[in-house]
């Protein structure tokens, strides 16, 4: 309550399902607000279920709603380094995210994690693992549901997955623990460099109590030494670790061997790594992670990462969509074996990242590299086979007739959606359909 004692009038900045969850967290917070939308979008995302008693500006700013505010709350998607924003700034009006109202809000434990990738693999595989030990815990934040969706109901524990973006207008967040998994580049259309970037990631140590960093990207570990470092590493001799036995990792706490990496579904280094995260969250949260081994071990991820949406005639379509970022296509072809030919589809909105990292690791494989969207121009360059389309549909219609058994149709495009797609999900549905049709 205190928090908004003198706040009266709050404008919300973009709608979309964040927004709309702000709009309703507004409604339950114990004090008549005036409360205004403004979307840059002439019909944003959920145009439609804003509720009456809220005016809307739509299709541009409305620079005198936001002077006139006691508080903003900005959708992630917005930069704050945006004029109107920064006037607002100015002026002294606060500017805070849906996280920070989740902060003001939550009376239970919150464990948060971020990093450029493996985050909603970490975030989902510890939703399951903490219900599994009997703790009723919810995931939300960055993936699926919005945070203050989650305090509709009762839960034991909290855990979030939280972007850059959304801890830049977080300040109060309180964790037992926090995880930053590593570092690569994203979102240089945001930031002015890496620097400015991890200085945003690392906003989610503020208040943790404990911080799981990665012992093989200092980049993770918090600049001041006030902190409690739990360390996990995949080379290092660290508190969470591995040790290699005939080929097999041996996930190591403490000396202690507590899974094989054989004995996991899921597949990969970074996914050792990830579940290394996540027996350190369980630990440092006072869950045992033993009674949790069960459903770790037969985790076997998410939807859009990595997944097989059709395997006929020897031929498998690899589902990658969530690969918005170079680390993350870098990830699924790491390991990869396959007899045939690898037709990867990447591009789209690239962020203004260097995709050069790409071509020696291209370069041995039996690969058709396919560009496609806003910036496909970008990759062909990468690899002497790249090809130029403007969407995934001429793609596939192109090269299902070469199709032989042993080869792979992949999208892992390095790349955001939002040039042809509303995000990363609708453009894997949109691949999904696209194998079903022609595998
Ligand atoms: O950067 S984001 O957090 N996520 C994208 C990325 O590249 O990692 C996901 C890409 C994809 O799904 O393909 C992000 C960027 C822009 C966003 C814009 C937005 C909502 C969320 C975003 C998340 O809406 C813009 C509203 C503006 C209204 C003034």
């Amino acid at each position: 309550m205190s928090k908004w004692q003198s706040i009266d009038k709050v404008v919300v900045v973009g709608l979309g399902i964040t927004g709309l969850s702000v709009l309703e967290h507004l409604k339950r917070v114990d004090k008549p607000l005036d409360v205004r939308v403004i979307d840059t979008r002439e019909t944003p995302p959920g145009a439609d279920k804003v509720p009456a008693d809220v005016e809307t500006h739509f299709g541009s700013w409305n620079l005198d709603w936001l002077l006139n505010a006691d508080l903003v709350v900005a959708n992630p998607g917005i930069a704050l380094a945006t004029a109107e924003i920064q006037q607002t700034l100015n002026k002294g009006i606060p500017v805070v995210g849906d996280i920070e109202l989740f902060a003001w809000q939550v009376n239970k434990p919150v464990i948060a994690i971020t990093g450029s990738n493996g985050k909603s693999t970490v975030t989902d595989l510890m939703g399951v693992a903490a219900n599994a030990a009997g703790v009723n815990a919810a995931i939300g934040g960055n993936i699926g549901v919005p945070a203050l969706d989650l305090l509709k109901e009762d839960r034991d524990l909290y855990i979030l997955e939280l972007s850059s973006f959304q801890l830049e207008t977080t300040s109060s967040l309180e964790l037992v623990c926090a995880a930053f998994l590593n570092l690569s580049e994203d979102h240089m259309d945001r930031y002015i460099g890496m620097d400015d970037y991890r200085q945003a990631k690392l906003r989610i140590f503020d208040h943790a109590k404990h911080c799981v960093v990665n012992a093989d990207d200092r980049a993770t570990y918090p600049e001041s030494s006030q902190h409690l470092l739990t360390e996990f590493s995949l080379s290092g001799d660290t508190e969470f670790g591995i040790e290699r036995v005939g080929g097999n990792d041996q996930l190591i706490h403490n000396g202690e061997t507590i899974v094989v990496s054989s004995e996991l579904a899921l597949v990969g280094q970074h996914n050792v790594a990830n579940v290394l995260v996540v027996l350190a969250l369980l630990h440092n949260a006072g869950i045992d992670y033993h009674k949790a081994l069960g459903a770790i071990k037969s985790y076997s991820g998410l939807t859009h990462r990595c997944q097989v949406v059709a395997d006929r005639k020897g031929v498998k379509w690899v589902n990658d969509s969530k690969a918005t970022n170079v680390a993350s296509t870098l990830a699924a072809l790491s390991g990869l074996s396959l007899s045939g030919q690898l037709y990867l589809l990447v591009g789209g909105v690239g962020k203004g990242a260097d995709f050069s990292d790409l071509a020696p690791v291209l370069e041995p494989l039996a690969i058709q590299l396919c560009c496609f969207g806003a910036d496909g121009n970008e990759f062909l360059s990468l690899h002497p086979s790249a090809k130029r389309f403007d969407t995934m549909e001429e793609i596939v219609e192109w090269l299902s007739p070469k199709l032989v058994e042993g080869d792979m149709v992949m999208l892992s495009p390095a790349c955001a959606s939002f040039d042809q797609f509303s995000n990363f999900m609708a453009r894997g549905e949109a691949f999904t359909q696209l194998a079903k049709q022609y595998a």
